[in-house]
């Protein structure tokens, strides 16, 4: 029996303690590949890797379920808006599950936990003075029967006249917008012409006041990628406006003040505070948890955010000014590993308009781990990056098919047709082993490097560059060329190739668990955390002798072109 996934297996006194959150996904609706490997997926990828070299890791994710999108899903979907969200938080729970991500927890932002959490944080800035209230303009719509936020407002814009403006943005000429000045306004929703402006009582935070906070604070970051760094830095620099934190909505955090009752919070003030409950939430089901050691006091916490870069300025700007400003020793974030966009055959990937691969979609073409490895050797890093189809299919079957799954079965079966499925004993490793040692033990420190540092798409080539020493490697010393002739030196590489295809599946396990786990359970390996490879690899190479070694089907079929024509006729390419 295989123990549990994700538990820690081996605790050690030096490990360090990393606290990984990914953006937290809307709730309304499945998400594209572009959503997954824009912070999901990496986010996964590092958490599996601290945990493999012996970190104490924890890492949190939930549904974001608040805000009009929840809302205006539910009505569409017909439902009231928290079976809505039961259902779509459950789905997506589902996918990600599936695609492999080891949360230790997803849980949701429309827990209790962050309704108590959210409401401390408003008390605690209110009573610092960082909460002003304000009277604001706003549309109501008599058809609606709701204020319509700046985004569901539509009309002409008064500066280029094009007719689609919205109430934030007139995408036409660029121009950011407020809903009172379009021309001829009308209801995004329902087309409603009759459109008033009331007013409304608002509260703000005013982060105004935690300008030479917040730069300090960035100033005492490091290693964020530059562009996370320059975004965060205008949004800084620029007079940085005081936030609007409440909305007149009925879902949502409720607003524990008077005069207040028909409003809830914004969802961009509680849901990054979720990141906190929904470690609350992983706490509550355990008596050993303890979620204060990672956000409460916890200096000896490293803290990396993985996000889009739309996100960037909540988690650089609005985020901190709420920990900073409640006065309160809460952990604030140590990197943030910023993506840019992954774009689809050349345009957008688009939900409202269903134009892409949504990951329920992927999951029934192709398995995870053919998602995973393409998507992280291609992660948007420094700039965006483009899907396609054509491209997916050739890098998939070339490095998944014909490098790692091909080493994978060739050396096992042969292990069957030669040595009784076992790993071979009988000879002595001689010097193409030893430089195979020396040669893999640089590659692999290599890699470890780039996984530290975040680099995905380095950490995926070097991954694959250590599949082809290894394939170099029996290529060349090809036992079953020997294997007659020769059989002692025939069953030293038959041992050493063994050995070395276990290694292969080992640190390639942050980015394809599902293939890497059905290879080392051919060698009856199934740790819930394969251990990074750290010892000396001249003794892991040439060990094991009389292990059994299961037989193993073809790990990865090839996609064939029939298949990858069915891909671009479902996917419109
Ligand atoms: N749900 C936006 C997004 O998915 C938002 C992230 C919240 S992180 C606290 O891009
Ligand atoms: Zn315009």
């Amino acid at each position: 029996m295989c123990p549990g996934r994700h538990q820690q297996t081996r605790k050690t006194a030096t490990m360090a303690k990393i606290l990984i959150t990914s953006a937290l996904p809307y709730v309304n609706g499945v998400k594209h590949l572009g959503n997954l490997i824009g912070s999901l997926l990496p986010a996964d990828v590092h958490a599996r890797f601290r945990r493999q070299i012996g970190d104490d890791v924890l890492f949190i994710c939930a549904t974001d379920e608040h805000g009009t999108p929840a809302e205006l899903g539910a009505l569409k979907a017909n439902q009231d808006v928290q079976t809505f969200c039961d259902a779509q938080h459950a789905i997506q729970a589902d996918i990600y599950r599936r695609l492999g991500l080891s949360f230790d927890h997803f849980g949701r932002t429309s827990s209790p936990q962050n309704r108590t959490l959210t409401q401390h944080f408003y008390r605690r800035l209110d009573e610092a003075g960082l909460i002003e209230e304000r009277e604001l303009r706003q549309i109501w719509s008599p058809v609606d029967q709701r204020f319509l936020p700046d985004r569901y407002v539509l009309g002409t814009c008064p500066y280029c006249g094009d007719e689609s403006a919205r109430g934030d943005q007139c995408d036409h000429c660029g121009t950011l917008l407020d809903p009172p000045e379009l021309i001829a306004p009308r209801s995004a929703l329902s087309g409603d012409r009759a459109l008033e402006i009331r007013t409304s009582r608002h509260l703000f935070l005013r982060q105004s006041r935690l300008v030479d906070k917040l730069s300090t604070w960035i100033e005492n970051r490091s290693g964020w990628p530059p562009f996370v760094v320059s975004t965060a830095k205008s949004w800084l620099t620029a007079d940085l406006r005081d936030r609007c934190i409440t909305r007149d909505l009925a879902w949502g955090v409720p607003v524990p003040r008077e005069g207040f009752d028909a409003k809830v919070f914004y969802v961009w003030f509680d849901a990054p505070i979720g990141y906190i409950a929904a470690a609350q939430q992983w706490a509550a089901v355990d008596a050993v948890r303890d979620w204060r050691r990672w956000w409460w006091q916890a200096d000896d916490v490293s803290y990396i955010q993985f996000l889009g870069k739309d996100n960037i300025p909540f988690h650089t700007v609005s985020f901190p000014a709420t920990l900073i400003g409640s006065g309160e020793p809460w952990k604030t974030v140590d990197v943030i590993k910023g993506f840019h966009w992954l774009t689809y055959e050349g345009g957008k990937f688009s939900t409202s308009r269903h134009r892409g691969i949504f990951t329920d979609q992927a999951l029934e073409e192709l398995p995870a781990d053919l998602w995973r490895w393409w998507l992280i050797a291609n992660a948007p890093e420094s700039a965006d990056t483009d899907f396609s189809i054509a491209k997916f299919v050739a890098d998939v079957n070339k490095d998944l098919a014909d490098i790692f799954g091909n080493l994978a079965n060739r050396i096992i079966s042969f292990a069957h047709r030669a040595f009784d499925g076992r790993i071979p004993a009988g000879g002595v490793p001689d010097d193409a082993e030893s430089a195979l040692a020396n040669d893999l033990g640089r590659r692999i420190a290599a890699l470890r490097r780039h996984h530290e540092a975040l680099e995905f798409r380095a950490a995926a080539a070097a991954t694959r560059a250590i599949w082809d020493t290894a394939n170099a490697y029996l290529q060349h010393a090809a036992p079953w060329a020997s294997v007659r002739s020769d059989p002692d030196r025939a069953a030293v590489v038959t041992r050493t190739g063994l050995n070395l295809v276990c290694i292969c599946a080992v640190v390639a396990w942050s980015i394809i668990p599902h293939l890497s786990e059905r290879v080392l359970r051919a060698f009856d390996r199934c740790d819930a955390i394969p251990h990074w490879p750290d010892g000396p690899l001249a003794a892991l190479l040439d060990g094991g002798a009389g292990t059994e070694v299961a037989r193993l089907t073809p790990l990865v079929e090839k996609i064939t072109p029939e298949r990858a024509s069915h891909l671009a006729a479902r996917f419109g390419v």
